[in-house]
């Protein structure tokens, strides 16, 4: 069984958490080391589209994989961002979240992780630039690890 993401559909391989209304996957091209997204499991494209059972449900599984990540990455805090709807930034139109490990100094301006975030799918994004099936296999793998 496959996963939809927007247009995309999504290995279970690259998956390492489902609940009974959200599912978590590893980040193709990452801005930091542990960034990965969380989504609805129903492909709805904006976040006022889903029902209080989803939202509660997106919401309590960023909370337990914002905990996983930034543990298995060594971070000391997170960024936790949603860009919901285009003008925001969204390229791929299903609700997800973006949980981002942070550490200090890992960005001059802290707040560039943000511009990082708006352009890392937009601008010069190509299959090139995409990590390998099996490395990101290898990752969702070691982030399933702490759910079981
Ligand atoms: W958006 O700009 O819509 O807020 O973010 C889309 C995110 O989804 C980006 O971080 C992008 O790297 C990621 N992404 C897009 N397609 C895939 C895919 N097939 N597998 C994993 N990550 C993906």
């Amino acid at each position: 069984m496959s996963f939809r993401f927007g247009q995309h559909l999504i290995k279970p391989s690259v998956v390492f958490l489902k609940t009974e209304l959200s599912f978590a996957l590893v980040n193709r091209k990452p801005v930091v080391p542990g960034h990965v997204l969380v989504c609805p499991l129903r492909p709805v494209e904006r976040f006022r589209d889903l029902n209080p059972d989803e939202v509660a449900d997106l919401f309590q599984t960023t909370q337990r994989v914002g905990s996983v990540v930034e543990k298995h990455f060594q971070g000391t805090s997170l960024t936790v961002a949603m860009q919901d709807g285009p003008e925001a930034g969204q390229t791929v139109k299903h609700v997800h979240v973006h949980v981002l490990p942070r550490k200090a100094g890992d960005f001059h301006r802290n707040d560039s992780i943000y511009d990082e975030l708006q352009k890392h799918d937009k601008e010069e994004d190509s299959p090139a630039l995409w990590r390998s099936e099996e490395d990101m296999a290898t990752e969702a793998a070691a982030l399933r690890a702490y759910f079981q």
